[in-house]
């Protein structure tokens, strides 16, 4: 793929992602209607299936070949299928609890795969005015601003990102906390602000060291992790595998040195794949 073509679909994403997020904005301090998917914790609004149709058909007019995975139209039943076709990965509002609850940390994730590797992301926070994105090779960005991971090295000086996701299955919590309790004993201490894409991006930028959760979506992560990995980031599975963004768990480090102390602290949480 040339580089006038890479450059082109990044402002293309660019362009969607803002009319996108104009209608997330205008929605975002009136009343929303929910409705829940796998639990009552995991929601779904009006707006954010609106904001997912809204994009697909503005990228399809562009681009009628392209593929789509979307966060609400594979919630209606349809099951991802992740081919070498260009493909767009869509969140139309990630961080739909914070939407709900009128807390700014909400996004529109769009990006682009071509042959299965993410080349194009876009996520845009409406409400704070913040639009990161990246290309393949082109650096990753805060709106014009570049932006880089943190150089700390030692776990005891940083801060770790994670979520307690929306299963409310006992056991998994159980898991969940017990992670968090160690990690906070072996560090500055624990976040969550309750958006996958916002905490890769939060720490792209060097605020905090790492993010890490078990039970996100490829929808969650593709956008943010090609602006991750842009930023200087080590993007890998919690077990220090390679990252596999189906596989419903990721590491977003600042470096390597990070994710070796943090890898020995985390007990795997099972989930079914995307
Ligand atoms: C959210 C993720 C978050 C996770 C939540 C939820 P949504 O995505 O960004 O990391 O903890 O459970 O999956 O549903 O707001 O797009």
């Amino acid at each position: 793929m040339s580089d006038h073509s890479l450059s082109e679909y990044l402002n293309t994403a660019l362009e969607v992602a803002q009319i996108a997020g104009e209608v997330v904005k205008d929605a975002f301090y009136k009343d929303k209607d929910q409705k829940t998917k796998e639990s009552y914790a995991d929601i779904v609004t009006e707006t954010d299936q609106a904001v997912e149709k809204l994009i697909i058909s503005l990228l399809q007019e562009k681009y009628p070949s392209h593929k789509f995975i979307g966060e609400e139209s594979t919630a209606e039943g349809k099951k991802v299928e992740w081919t070498d076709t260009p493909t767009w990965i869509i969140d139309p509002i990630d961080g739909t609890a914070n939407f709900v609850h009128n807390i700014p940390q909400t996004c529109v994730c769009i990006g682009l795969s071509v042959n299965r590797e993410i080349v194009v992301g876009v996520v845009h926070l409406p409400i704070t005015g913040q639009t990161y994105s990246a290309s393949r090779g082109g650096g990753a960005y805060c709106n014009k601003q570049k932006i880089t991971v943190s150089k700390v090295k030692d776990l005891k000086k940083s801060v770790v990102i994670t979520e307690a996701g929306n299963s409310r299955d006992s056991q998994i919590l159980s898991t969940k906390m017990k992670n968090v309790h160690r990690v906070v004993e072996a560090s500055h201490g624990v976040r969550m602000l309750g958006s996958a894409a916002v905490n890769m991006c939060m720490v792209a930028s060097g605020s905090g060291e790492a993010y890490f959760e078990y039970g996100i979506h490829i929808w969650d992560i593709a956008a943010a992790g090609i602006i991750f990995t842009e930023a200087g980031g080590l993007l890998i599975d919690p077990s220090g595998r390679d990252v596999d963004l189906l596989s419903r768990q990721v590491l977003a480090a600042c470096n390597q040195s990070i994710a070796d102390q943090l890898i020995p602290l985390l007990t795997h949480v099972e989930f079914d794949r995307d």
